[in-house]
């Protein structure tokens, strides 16, 4: 259990923190069986006293960091450890209760305190974490050692799948030799990604608020529910403020509505001149124990017709970028600079959306989409579904859960205006329609008010899960993956695409992938493929088919990709994907100035 948010300042008022990002003890557990860290318990003693160790930062995927090509590769157990001094206060008072959380960790991860087993979970991109407060207190003036075995290895259950191949031609591999084979266009990064904290609630403490918002003329209403844990009989208050901590609303108890006269909504950036207006709703629960937590609110609504996205009843147009955690040496840890510079360019270029292509984000990136109005279309790990042995029960269970803690995370953010269950899954394929019907179904009972999706590459006729989408997701290559070269084909078939998807489903469509690989620097006119040249008029045919549709029912476009990124070698990649706007150092190719000029553009025209 994990309320949103331990990762802002104002969250629990009576909480403290204590940050264990830096330099951790590690080793890859390279013995043939990858096993041999269970065998010996290398829990239960100090890592150090088991065999070498190097340094490791967190939060950081291991991979980049060294110079040992079996690292980078490495596929199964990792260990890392490290001890840290509680704060005595922290250990003295009973009625505190310590938790250990992990922001992220890819894929499966074991948690060890002092050698007992504490939790574990399944899955990268979303937070876990475990009270640890009775273990820290059976040996109080000891350092607290904490051990998180990650592997990263995946099956055709996890998510995304992926199937690990042994390959037994004795004259060809040695004794053991396997690979990983996956179908999805990224690096498996892997490792501790984003920050692990220690903080304190009260014993008695909030666990989980959900908040749903609506507005009628200039009075907006905010339905709230809180739950606590731990012994719960008390009052519970419940304050709204505005941006400058005025009083605007106030209510008491563990469900009910709070009334906003004369309503500042949540607005998305370059649709109003106040974009990502937030109250903050304080929740206080008045047992001697005192626990207090604030929840930053948007007021706003969504709703979709046939040919519209609408926020706050307006029309909305997104005009944005694909993007992943992926960067130089980090891989996808967590890193202030990048994200701050990301949001940076996103202004720069005069975005007002993005997909988190294709796993859920940090909280932090959310929280600053909150602030500064960017419209997010959140995605789980759902990418890669393309074997047909990954729609099985088993597969479908634990995506089923995965939607449990995305939405569970995410759900009070306003600029999370959609969820998306999954990434050009084999969506053709006969059992593909009852995994979708289940999967939206299930993410729609979570969250009554935000649209569900899935983002296809399938042709119209061919789509199995296009009957419960709400909107219409669609990427595409043309005279990229398909007629080579030929970007003369691409306003016939782009076109055609759009007519084939409404005519079927009478739903909004988003373009929700399209580009083309261009290596910096390389240039030729007429245009060819991988040049700059070229990059930037396939962006231009597909623009131009756009702004044809844009008043009908084509709602958004999303570039693909924001910045180069890293991906698995093979011969259709370049050191990695190079379908980036922006190199992988952000540095604008010249697609980024076409795409700034048509955005700012957009944004005039359409808000
Ligand atoms: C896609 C995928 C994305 C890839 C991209 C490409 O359709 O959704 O993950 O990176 O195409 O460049 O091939």
């Amino acid at each position: 259990h994990y309320i949103q948010s331990f990762t802002q300042s104002h969250t629990h008022s009576h909480t403290e923190v204590k940050e264990l990002n830096g330099l951790w003890d590690f080793r890859a557990d390279g013995s043939p069986n990858r096993n041999e860290g269970f065998e010996k318990a290398w829990y239960k003693r100090r890592l150090t006293e088991t065999g070498p160790v190097i340094e490791m930062p967190v939060p950081a995927s291991y991979n980049d960091i060294t110079q040992d090509p079996t690292l980078r590769d490495f596929i199964g157990w990792v260990w890392y450890e490290r001890e840290v001094f509680v704060p005595a206060r922290w250990i003295s008072d009973e009625g505190t209760r310590v938790v250990l959380r992990v922001g992220s960790a890819h894929y499966y991860s074991i948690v060890w305190v002092n050698g007992e087993k504490v939790t574990e979970h399944e899955g990268g991109h979303l937070p876990f974490e475990a009270e640890i407060s009775s273990l820290i207190r059976k040996e109080p003036t000891k350092p607290c050692r904490i051990t998180i075995a990650v592997n990263n290895t995946l099956t055709l259950e996890t998510l995304p799948p992926g199937t690990i191949q042994y390959m037994n031609d004795s004259s060809r591999y040695p004794d053991g030799f396997f690979v990983q084979n996956i179908d999805f266009d990224f690096f498996n990064y892997a490792g501790i990604h984003r920050s692990v904290l220690l903080y304190t609630t009260p014993k008695v403490h909030v666990d989980d608020i959900s908040v749903e918002t609506n507005f009628m003329d200039n009075t907006g209403l905010v339905r709230y529910k809180v739950s606590v844990q731990g012994g719960f009989n008390n009052t519970l208050n419940i304050t709204l403020m505005d941006k400058d901590g005025h009083f605007v609303a106030s209510s008491t108890g563990s469900s009910g509505g709070l009334k906003v006269v004369d309503v500042k909504l949540w607005w998305p950036y370059l649709m109003h001149e106040n974009p990502g207006y937030l109250y903050s709703m304080k929740v206080s629960e008045t047992s001697t124990y005192e626990d207090e937590y604030t929840l930053p609110v948007g007021i706003r609504t969504i709703n979709v017709t046939n040919t519209q996205f609408l926020i706050n009843n307006k029309p909305f147009y997104f005009h944005g970028v694909n993007k992943h955690e992926d960067s130089d040496i980090r891989g996808r840890g967590f890193d202030w600079p990048l994200i701050v510079k990301d949001f940076n360019l996103m202004k720069w270029l005069g975005v007002n959306s993005f997909r988190t292509s294709h796993y859920p984000y940090a909280e932090e990136i959310l929280q600053m989409c909150d602030r500064h109005g960017i419209v997010v279309i959140d995605e789980c790990p759902g990418v890669g579904i393309k074997d047909i042995r990954s729609f099985r029960n088993a597969s479908l269970s634990h995506h089923l859960v995965v939607m449990d803690e995305l939405v569970r995370r995410d759900k009070n953010h306003p600029s999370v205006v959609m969820w998306s269950v999954a990434n050009e899954p084999a969506s053709e394929m006969p059992p593909a329609e009852f995994y979708f019907k289940t999967l939206i179904e299930h993410t729609k009972a979570l969250d009554q008010t935000r649209p569900v999706t899935y983002v296809t590459i399938a042709a119209a006729d061919m789509d199995k899960g296009g009957p419960y989408v709400d909107v219409v997701c669609a990427n595409s290559y043309f005279a990229w993956y398909f007629d080579q070269g030929r970007l003369d084909i691409i306003p016939l078939q782009l076109s055609t695409h759009f007519e084939n998807w409404y005519r079927k489903y009478q739903r909004p469509i988003i373009q929700s992938e399209y580009g083309a690989d261009a290596v910096p620097g390389l240039h030729m006119d007429p245009p060819m493929m991988f040049t700059e040249e070229y990059q930037n008029a396939l962006l231009q045919s597909y623009h131009d088919v756009f702004d044809q549709k844009r008043n009908q029912y084509f709602v958004g476009e999303l570039i693909w990709n924001f910045a180069d990124f890293m991906t698995s070698q093979g011969i259709y990649r370049v050191v990695g994907n190079k379908k980036g706007i922006f190199t992988r150092q952000r540095q604008p190719k010249a697609a980024a100035f076409l795409l700034r000029k048509r955005y700012w553009r957009l944004a005039n025209e359409t808000g």
